[in-house]
């Protein structure tokens, strides 16, 4: 396919940055906007100015400043949006209603993939307070792109394994245990286990790609369908230790998480909750309005566990 002219909001951030990377590296066109707000966050202009030394262009824009978005927009032929989510009270991805104002405004946009990157919000309209909070906003995003009629994709990517991998999906620590290990109810609910540079990668695979207009890409490659108790063994084997394994019945799971005062880590855990007691990730079957990544891509080489897990040996 020809190259495209890219735009990445929220370029900096965790998977902002490898979405412009795997821009790069695909040959296409990359503009990475520039909020004046970074003021002094050194770390994040190093990082644009480094974009810039690889080819990127950086292009000034705010979401204080609605003319700014449109001329930023009407560079380029699709719009890549990377917005937090993690930092709930503060509703950045409500911001995107902002840039789809802009996108409907400039009107030559082929494509917007909006903040996603997780569980479907489409299928979790029952999910639990407070954590329903990030897939809510998602979907007022997703209502306002279809009333303008952008063309988009969203993409489900399931569990970035910085988060859910590395430390075998324990909560509140992002390292391997190294005695215990607890599972959530009998661990065996299937999940999906995902490289992040992988979700760049076939996330900008779809920019361009007739198959994913207006559809949902479901990052599922076969072999990162994972039970936590799976996840686990593999770690074992790599480290050749065994852990000494608890269980959390999911009754004290919901126990805890309503016993608990803080608002991001209730958010978290709903969020855990769904993925390893209810198996949201892998319940359903991926119908027309979707496709799977590893199916339209096999080109890519997808990061399995055992590697994603070396680096923390
Ligand atoms: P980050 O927290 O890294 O933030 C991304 C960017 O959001 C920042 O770099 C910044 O852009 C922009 N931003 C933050 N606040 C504002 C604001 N007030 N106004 C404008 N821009 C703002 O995000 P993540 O990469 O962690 O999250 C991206 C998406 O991925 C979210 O939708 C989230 O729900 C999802 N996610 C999924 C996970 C999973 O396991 N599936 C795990 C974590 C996130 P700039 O670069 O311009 O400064
Ligand atoms: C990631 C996290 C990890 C929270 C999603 C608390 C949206 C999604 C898979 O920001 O709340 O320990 O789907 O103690 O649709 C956070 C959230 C993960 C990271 C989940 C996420 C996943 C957001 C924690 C913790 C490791």
């Amino acid at each position: 396919m020809g190259k495209s002219r890219v735009l990445v909001v929220g370029g900096t951030g965790y998977i902002g940055k490898r979405l412009v990377r795997a821009s790069l590296a695909e040959g296409h066109h990359t503009y990475v906007l520039r909020r004046p707000e970074i003021g002094l966050d050194i770390d994040k202009l190093q990082l644009l100015l480094e974009f810039k030394q690889q080819g990127a262009e950086l292009v000034e824009g705010s979401f204080s400043d609605h003319r700014s978005l449109v001329e930023a927009v009407k560079k380029v032929d699709v719009v890549v949006s990377a917005m937090s989510g993690v930092h709930f009270r503060t509703h950045n991805l409500l911001q995107q209603l902002k840039l789809v104002d802009a996108i409907k405004q400039a009107g030559n946009i082929k494509r917007f993939l909006p903040s996603e990157f997780g569980l479907d919000p489409a299928r979790m309209g029952h999910a639990l307070e407070p954590g329903r909070v990030t897939f809510d906003e998602k979907m007022i995003v997703r209502k306002a792109i279809e009333e303008a009629n952008i063309p988009h994709t969203y993409v489900s990517a399931n569990c970035f394994a910085g988060y859910f991998a590395g430390n075998l999906s324990q909560m509140g620590t992002l390292l391997p245990p190294k005695d215990k290990v607890s599972l959530y109810g009998d661990g065996n609910v299937k999940v999906v286990y995902m490289d992040e540079d992988d979700i760049a990668t076939y996330t900008i695979k779809s920019i361009d790609d007739p198959r994913t207009l207006n559809k949902t890409l479901y990052l599922r490659p076969p072999e990162n369908i994972l039970t936590q108790r799976e996840l686990v063994e593999i770690w074992e084997n790599l480290a050749g230790t065994t852990l000494d394994k608890t269980t959390i019945s999911e009754e004290d799971f919901l126990a805890q998480l309503k016993g608990c005062d803080n608002f991001v880590m209730q958010v978290g855990m709903g969020h855990f909750y769904h993925i390893f007691y209810e198996g949201s990730l892998t319940n359903f079957e991926i119908g027309e309005d979707g496709e799977e990544a590893s199916q339209l891509y096999p080109q890519v080489r997808y990061t399995r566990m055992r590697e994603y897990l070396r680096r923390y040996l």
